[in-house]
């Protein structure tokens, strides 16, 4: 066992997972493709063996976490720490560190690079010989979207059948230099805590919207549809794929009861622009994307980017642009942080 830092992304889902065949597992009802994001938008986590500590401890952001409290994503990260401290035979107390370089709980997927992260770091830090395939399974138990922050560039999560998940797991379609003028530029426009979690969202949504159980069908086909245009470099496909997708799973929370709504005043007006500026190309050059939040990312090539920046700062209650582009797989940091 070693001390480590590690440095692991968050990811933009393009064909979104919302609604889950196994809550405890976080199996999805359908497939999920993303692009892991660059840029200073990660979490950083280190591991170490002080030795002066009682018991395994996890702070994030500065905030030492209860083990033992109503947080069920902690009580899956402890699960997975014990789970591979047994496997290692590790029986000293371990301290975790985590730091996110952006807002918490803002629909940035935190907790997708916070548990890639975990995972990632004992992994190396125990030495366990575990592919990014196993440790995608395991992130994907602390939170869906996690497994597929274990791999670079862009992503499918496969839904897989299997009652215990085994088969659920995060593949690259394309590393992240595949396509280097692909950009994320994300509007932020409430960075506050979102009301209703995501957790809450996906069971609502499944077990209420009159619209949800055409959403797999659609979903898992639009994946087929979305890795053919990622392979052929197809920003138009890509595009439409990805706009309907956001709209169609967004549609489903409206239909949910009580209705679920992220999207806010300014994010409908992005949208609108989007559409208009695609427009006025005869073409797309760009696709929103929302999470379950209102900050829309907006995927985009880099030679468009100032033309949208021009399109957001028409647009009142935005309040910050933060650019990205396609990411590597967890890695390695040289310094404790
Ligand atoms: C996604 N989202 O594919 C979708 C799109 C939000 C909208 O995955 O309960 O935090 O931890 O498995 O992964 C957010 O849900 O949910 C999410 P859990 P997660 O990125």
């Amino acid at each position: 066992m070693k001390e480590i830092t590690v440095a692991a992304s968050p990811n933009i889902a393009l064909i979104k997972y919302w609604g889950k065949r196994d809550a405890k597992l976080n199996l999805p009802n359908n497939s999920s493709i993303s692009i892991t994001l660059s840029g200073n938008l990660n979490t950083i986590t280190s591991v170490s063996f002080p030795g002066n500590i009682n018991v395994d401890t996890l702070i994030i952001d500065g905030e030492k976490q209860d083990w033992h409290g109503s947080n069920q994503k902690i009580n899956y990260m402890k699960e997975i720490l014990q789970e591979m401290k047994k496997i290692a035979g590790i029986s000293d107390n371990v301290l975790i560190e985590s730091k996110n370089s952006f807002p918490s709980s803002a629909g940035l997927a935190s907790s997708a690079s916070g548990a890639a992260a975990l995972v990632f770091a004992l992994a190396k830090s125990f030495e366990l010989d575990l592919s990014s395939k196993d440790l995608s399974i395991l992130a994907r138990r602390i939170s869906g979207s996690a497994c597929r922050s274990l791999f670079g560039g862009f992503v499918v999560w496969h839904k897989g059948i299997k009652e215990d998940g085994l088969d659920s797991f995060a593949e690259q379609i394309a590393d992240e230099s595949y396509w280097p003028e692909i950009r994320d530029v994300i509007a932020l426009v409430n960075p506050s805590r979102k009301k209703i979690s995501s957790s809450e969202g996906h069971e609502r949504t499944a077990k209420t919207s009159s619209l949800y159980p055409n959403r797999p069908a659609f979903a898992e086909s639009a994946a087929i549809k979305l890795i053919d245009a990622i392979k052929a470099r197809d920003f138009n496909s890509l595009a439409e794929i990805t706009m309907r997708d956001s709209n169609n799973m967004h549609a489903t929370m409206l239909d949910s009861w009580p209705p679920i709504i992220y999207l806010e005043g300014a994010s409908i007006e992005i949208i609108k622009g989007i559409h208009s500026l695609n427009e006025a190309h005869g073409k797309n050059i760009a696709a929103y994307t929302f999470d379950a939040g209102p900050n829309a990312h907006i995927i985009t090539l880099d030679r468009h980017l100032s033309e949208i920046k021009g399109m957001l700062n028409e647009i009142e209650g935005i309040k910050d642009i933060l650019v990205a582009s396609p990411g590597k797989a967890p890695y390695e940091l040289a310094k404790p942080i």
